[in-house]
């Protein structure tokens, strides 16, 4: 292709062809040009909105150039390619990033300087890209990020949502949910409303006969919604390669359909087609590890799954090459089970529209696919009902059913004398209605399965995915314990800590080799940079409290025990147990006399986090978690010995600030629930010290850091089942300190104790699922543990200085060459060559 082009006329475009800036000059001149044409504004009325997109558009310029070139250059090359699909991509915001990415913040900071401008004023005004629940969604932008950084060839796929995870606000207490509309002037994505596909629902299956006397199946009568493609950039670091992130929006079908309403008068109703097909983009479904069955969300998930399938064999064919090779081009993974429905896709693509046989089209499909499953809660495991499915997608549903009847055949040879296995392992659950087991169809048309920390992998292995070791051997299923991006989660959040490491090991190639964060723990006896760690975590601190400052009106105290817990609200992670341990700290506070209120330790608890709107339970938790602020912080027997925080609206670009500002965080999931957590290993890379069960990859991080550097406590994931069983058959008894803190919520010293009756209730009398009571006592004692270590603030800075040097294995870089090694087989193309 590229010989095609004449001399003459590479050589006008070469003349012209953009440049990247490097220089403050430059950085300045595109700014002001962008200010003054594209914004259409001027020196007198900048603000710092306008300064923001003036940086951005003149970032933006930069990377398209490297974006198109790495585009072009994977074209040629024409290697195996990566396709992420994830119905969630939690991106947070994007300048900074973009900045440190290309090794320009000092410039841009001069350049505003220059200009009257405050770099981190600028960089506030963005807005979230918040297209997540919380860690998938995180996980697969900490995906995005490694990807290109390691220059593999790979792209993202998901949905545009025009509404993201919603705001939270707290009023009286009680969680709000707002709307967030973000689309308006993002300057980080671009339509390509040439790129767009046919998408169709319902209708019906029809059979013919081809010209070989061949039956085939054909799809017919639906609804067709168009998807158009949104791309967004996503720049490594120091590195050329900048991959594509590719959005799909809905929109109704330009064809004859609507059409014929417009010809025949009914403008309105053509309309209200328009907006119902634009609804299926419409907005994020905001549970986090549930699933509720609704026929928008599957959807949903047929859209995205079809447009990305389509787009993606669309760039195969124009390769020319045989089918068989299609699984050594393309590497797809499936982010969770929401992505399932692109297997089935793929093989009717395969089979119905290019006339494969089906064996020959069903291996190449489980060679292309690769399955990662985040969770064990059965809550969360997708499940789609057999009509709904038959409705709307009645062709899928037929190959469903064929695969099932292929794999149960199979199955029941190799294991002729067990019955029971083939109901059990069966993608239809005979229910009523019946189901579609989502997770099984996704094992079958896999290669590979990947649980996300090892506790999390091994209970797959023996409890949910069981038959299926059984039936395809240990070797499909495998472990890739998670990470995190060190640019965003060390560097970008934490600058200061960043240039002390860089300062000791001569530069920044930590932050694109992790493991040699080691060499700086032999500077852990080093005054001097124990002294700068310390006054790094005292800064961190100080900039949290101002934020609290400023979005509570409280004052915290920042010589007082940071101790911090953000994430999603839901029992199983048990925001619960620390409300209620916090309440025990308060209590035991107001029965001190003066001098034993002299040896407490001050201390702030912080919580952050969303509930699904629709979970009363995470809600009721917030509410408590509230109104105990309201009576602990107003409280004058307590003074600064605690201080109760509830963060509103946590996000992305709040964790930056939270994740160093921690001494302690809190990962204290029920043992055997948490599929691994990500934020554990981002308040650790910054310092603070974890506080949390044996439970997702908290197992994994005292392995590597030390058990004596982290406090862990409660009951094992082993024993979990038998807690729960004995619950029920042995008598429930409440811990007696749990009691005492369930009479003061009684008494109505939180307010009016009805609100709370189903928290303590679900404890007390419905058997306490999560086991609150039965490691209540150790987290106890255990928080004790903490606040005599912490007096010895020595000891403590060892510990940090220790963790953070042994944190290596968990970057996400590591994490994405297992992927690429053990389940993709894709190697980095350097885009520079
Ligand atoms: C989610 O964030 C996670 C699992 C889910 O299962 C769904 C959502 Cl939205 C369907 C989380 C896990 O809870 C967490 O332990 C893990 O670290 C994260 O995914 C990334 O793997």
């Amino acid at each position: 292709v590229e010989a095609s082009i004449p001399e003459p006329l590479r050589e006008a475009w070469r003349k012209h062809s953009a440049s990247e800036f490097t220089s403050k000059e430059d950085f300045e001149k595109y700014f002001v040009r962008h200010v003054e044409t594209t914004l259409a504004r001027s020196l007198y009325n900048c603000d710092d909105l306008a300064a923001y997109s003036g940086t951005a558009l003149a970032f933006r310029d930069r990377l398209i150039i490297e974006w198109n070139r790495t585009q072009q250059r994977q074209t040629f090359t024409d290697q195996k390619r990566v396709y992420y699909l994830s119905l969630e991509f939690l991106m947070g915001r994007t300048l900074d990033n973009a900045m440190l990415n290309v090794g320009l913040k000092d410039v841009a900071r001069d350049g505003l300087s220059d200009l009257g401008f405050r770099i981190e004023d600028v960089i506030n005004q963005e807005h979230d890209a918040a297209l997540g629940n919380g860690g998938l969604g995180r996980l697969a932008a900490c995906f995005m990020d490694s990807m290109a950084t390691l220059n593999y060839p790979a792209w993202g796929y998901g949905l545009r949502y025009r509404y993201g995870i919603f705001k939270q606000e707290i009023v009286n207490g009680y969680q709000v949910e707002i709307p967030d509309y973000w689309l308006d002037n993002n300057p980080w994505e671009f339509p390509r409303h040439e790129i767009t596909v046919d998408i169709q629902f319902y209708g019906n299956v029809k059979k013919y006969q081809d010209e070989n006397g061949r039956i085939l199946n054909s799809w017919e009568d639906g609804e067709i919604v168009q998807a158009i493609a949104y791309d967004v950039p996503i720049p490594g670091y120091g590195t050329k390669t900048t991959n594509n992130l590719r959005l799909w929006s809905s929109k109704a079908s330009s064809g004859e359909f609507d059409f014929q309403k417009f010809n025949a008068g009914d403008y309105e109703s053509a309309v209200a087609d328009q907006q119902r097909a634009e609804t299926i983009s419409a907005v994020l479904y905001p549970n986090d590890n549930l699933e509720r069955g609704k026929e928008l969300r599957l959807k949903q998930q047929y859209f995205w799954c079809a447009a990305s399938l389509f787009d993606i064999v669309r760039r195969f064919k124009k390769t020319k090459r045989a089918w068989a090779e299609f699984p050594d081009q393309i590497a797809i993974q499936l982010n969770d089970t929401h992505p399932t429905l692109a297997i089935v896709e793929l093989q009717r693509i395969l089979i119905d529209m290019e006339g494969l046989e089906w064996d020959e089209a069903w291996s190449i499909v489980t060679k292309t696919f690769g399955y990662t499953n985040h969770t064990v809660l059965p809550e969360a495991l997708e499940k789609w009902s057999v009509p709904l499915m038959q409705n709307l997608l009645p062709r899928h549903l037929q190959i469903i059913y064929e695969v099932n009847l292929f794999f149960l055949q199979s199955v029941e040879k190799r294991f002729p004398n067990d019955r029971d296995i083939l109901s059990r392992v069966s993608i239809i659950e005979e229910s009523h209605p019946k189901m579609v087991r989502m997770a099984y169809l996704a094992i079958i048309g896999s290669h590979k399965v990947n649980g996300v920390a090892e506790l999390h992998s091994d209970l797959l292995k023996s409890t949910l995915f069981k038959d299926f070791v059984k039936i395809y051997g240990p070797d499909r299923f495998t472990n890739v314990t998670n990470g995190i991006t060190p640019r965003r989660w060390l560097h970008q959040a934490n600058p200061r800590l960043s240039a002390l490491i860089a300062e000791k090991l001569g530069g920044y190639d930590f932050l694109k080799d992790l493991t040699l964060l080691d060499k700086i723990e032999v500077f852990v006896d080093d005054k001097a940079f124990r002294e700068e760690w310390a006054a790094i975590k005292r800064e961190n601190k100080l900039r949290l409290a101002r934020h609290i400052k400023a979005t509570t009106g409280y004052d915290v105290n920042p010589n007082a025990l940071f101790d911090v817990q953000v994430k999603r609200i839901h029992e199983y992670k048990r925001q619960q147990l620390n409300v209620f341990g916090v309440i025990h700290r308060y209590l035991s506070i107001k029965a001190m006399s003066a001098e034993e209120k002299k040896k407490v330790v001050p201390r702030v608890s912080i919580f952050g986090g969303k509930a699904a709107p629709g979970y009363w339970m995470a809600k009721t938790i917030i509410h408590l978690i509230n109104n105990v602020a309201d009576v602990v912080n107003k409280d004058p027997e307590v003074g600064d010995l605690l201080k109760v925080i509830f963060i509103a609206d946590y996000n992305v670009s709040k964790a930056e600030i939270i994740c160093p500002a921690s001494d302690i965080s809190e990962h204290i999931s029920t043992a055997g629930t948490e599929g691994s957590g990500t934020s554990n290993m981002k308040f650790v890379l910054n310092g603070g010290l974890i506080i949390g069960t044996c439970d997702g990859a908290n197992i994994e991080i005292t392995r590597e850091i030390g058990e004596q550097n982290i406090f862990l406590f409660g009951n094992l994931a082993e024993d979990v089942e038998d807690l729960r069983h004995r619950h029920f058959y042995g008598g429930f008894k409440l811990d007696p300190q749990l009691e005492r803190v369930f009479d003061a919520i009684k008494d109505n010293m939180f307010g009016d104790k009805t609100d709370f009756s189903a928290l303590t209730s679900s404890i007390e009398e419905h058997g306490d699922y999560y086991l609150v009571s039965d490691d209540f006592n150790s987290y106890i004692t255990t928080h004790k543990m903490v606040d005599e270590a912490f007096q010895n603030q020595e000891e403590w800075l060892a510990k940090s200085i220790t963790s953070v040097a042994r944190m290596g294995f968990f970057s996400m870089d590591r994490v994405t060459n297992e992927y690429a090694d053990s389940i993709w087989n894709v190697e980095p193309l350097d885009v520079t060559d």
